[in-house]
């Protein structure tokens, strides 16, 4: 039996529609990027990955080509091993302190290892969840609805899109302005309506705490046996977090990063402060990102829930991550970015794998579902995706059409890496990024 071998590989810089969304960052812009990676193998089968957008990302991709060209899928993790060679110290940064993750080269590393397993899955008839960790361990995976406060886009004249979805409440109101506790209840009852969320994440570091604190009680109200989490990236203090905390200890059923490295302490030893005076279970995509953070995490009993994305991660390193949660008594989710549907297929077969009890996992995908870049993207129903056990590779068929759509909209508007404090500057001007103070807050 022969092995496929890749013959061709492109990338493709997308872009998509987003709404303003708000977070510590500032404000999103009126597209986001990704970067679509498609290899072919000599017996015409396709293999795709989707990850953040942004130059610096393709370029490591792209100058990947080499290892990647000629490869049978069989040696996939030698082309792995060879890019993080190549390309090792090129993130010497690290995340950064934006909300985001600013590395690059783990990310090119998934659009490759990504694929892969794409590919793998098709020859081998098995969907990629049964191709990491200790194989497929369930078919339905929980995702939340990740509410966000939405900024007036008419107050700008960027090209933000609306009336793109007349279909029922959520696809009218996610293009509108939500800044009120009453308006955020409505964006829930409109996401829960169509897509039947059991978990609701709020994202925080947008308003003075105190604001945020009534959205989660309102939330709490309207939907009493909800799973509520509320993100504000580490922007408060040990002491704010601290306060706030203690006012929705009732409403809570987990926290995300609400404190973050101050005064000379990591931001792994300001959150076991917190854990350890709250006893609230906290989760991180901020502090334990990668292993040596994990490490360091974990034995400061730092939090109790890494979102470890496969994006960040890679799929296999995300599984690894969810084995240890099984092992270690720890909850594993998943962080997410705005997104296409390939991502959400990555997404839902990374958690198919992973083992033990995990929580509902994020996505940005309610913001841009109907901007296909799949023929047959993955559905949101009852709060759940679905991983069939007779799914082939990542389950989607790509649609090039749609990928080239995407590329151009993303050349024609001279798009890049993300930058939030474009459309923040128009609410304050001058507005710039501070890592401690929310985003309205100036
Ligand atoms: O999309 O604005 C956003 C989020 O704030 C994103 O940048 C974060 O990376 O969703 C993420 C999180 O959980 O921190
Ligand atoms: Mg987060």
């Amino acid at each position: 039996m022969s092995i496929p071998k890749i013959e061709k590989m492109e990338v493709y810089p997308v872009a998509g529609y987003d709404s303003m969304l708000l977070n510590l960052s500032g404000a999103h812009g009126p597209f986001f990027t990704r970067n679509v990676t498609i290899m072919w193998t000599d017996e015409g089968k396709m293999g795709v990955s989707e990850v953040p957008g942004g130059p610096k990302i393709t370029k490591i991709i792209e100058e990947s080509k080499e290892f990647i060209i000629g490869s049978s899928i069989g040696e996939f993790k030698n082309v792995l091993k060879k890019i993080r060679e190549k390309f090792a110290g090129i993130d010497k940064g690290g995340r950064g302190n934006q909300t985001y993750d600013e590395r690059t080269l783990v990310h090119a590393v998934t659009a490759v290892e990504t694929c892969y397993l794409d590919l793998l899955g098709k020859h081998l008839h098995v969907p990629v969840a049964a191709l990491l960790g200790d194989g497929q361990q369930r078919e339905k995976v929980g995702v939340l609805g990740y509410l966000f406060y939405v900024g007036d886009s008419s107050k700008t004249d960027l090209p933000y899109i609306t009336n793109d979805d007349n279909s029922d409440d959520w696809g009218k109101t996610r293009r509108k302005p939500h800044m009120t506790p009453e308006s955020i209840v409505e964006e829930a009852q409109a996401a829960y309506e169509r897509y039947g969320f059991k978990t609701f994440k709020l994202k925080g570091g947008v308003f003075d705490g105190e604001e945020e604190v009534k959205a989660i009680k309102a939330l709490h109200e309207a939907f009493p046996d909800a799973r509520l989490d509320l993100d504000p990236n580490g922007g408060w203090s040990l002491k704010q977090a601290l306060h706030y905390a203690e006012e929705m200890k009732d409403d809570l059923f987990y926290i995300e990063d609400p404190c973050g490295a101050e005064d000379g302490f990591s931001g792994r030893e300001v959150l076991a402060e917190f854990s350890r005076i709250t006893h609230m279970p906290v989760a991180t995509n901020m502090v334990d990102t990668d292993w040596r953070q994990m490490n360091h995490a974990l034995q400061l009993n730092s939090i109790s829930i890494p979102l470890a994305d496969p994006h960040f991660w890679t799929m296999e390193g995300a599984t690894r991550v969810a084995q240890l949660c099984n092992e270690f008594n720890l909850n594993w989710g998943v962080h997410s970015n705005n997104h296409f549907d390939i991502s959400l297929a990555m997404v839902a077969n990374t958690a198919a794998a992973a083992p033990g009890k995990i929580y509902d996992v994020d996505t940005h995908w309610i913001w841009q579902d109907g901007q296909y870049l799949t023929k047959n993207p993955y559905k949101i129903e009852n709060g759940e995706l679905t991983v069939p056990k007779t799914n082939e590779g990542l389950g989607v068929e790509v649609d090039l059409d749609a990928v080239k759509k995407a590329n151009k909209l993303y050349i024609d508007n001279n798009c890049g890496a993300r930058d939030d404090a474009k459309g923040m500057q128009y609410y304050i001007p001058g507005w710039k990024f501070d890592p401690k103070r929310p985003a309205m807050v100036r």
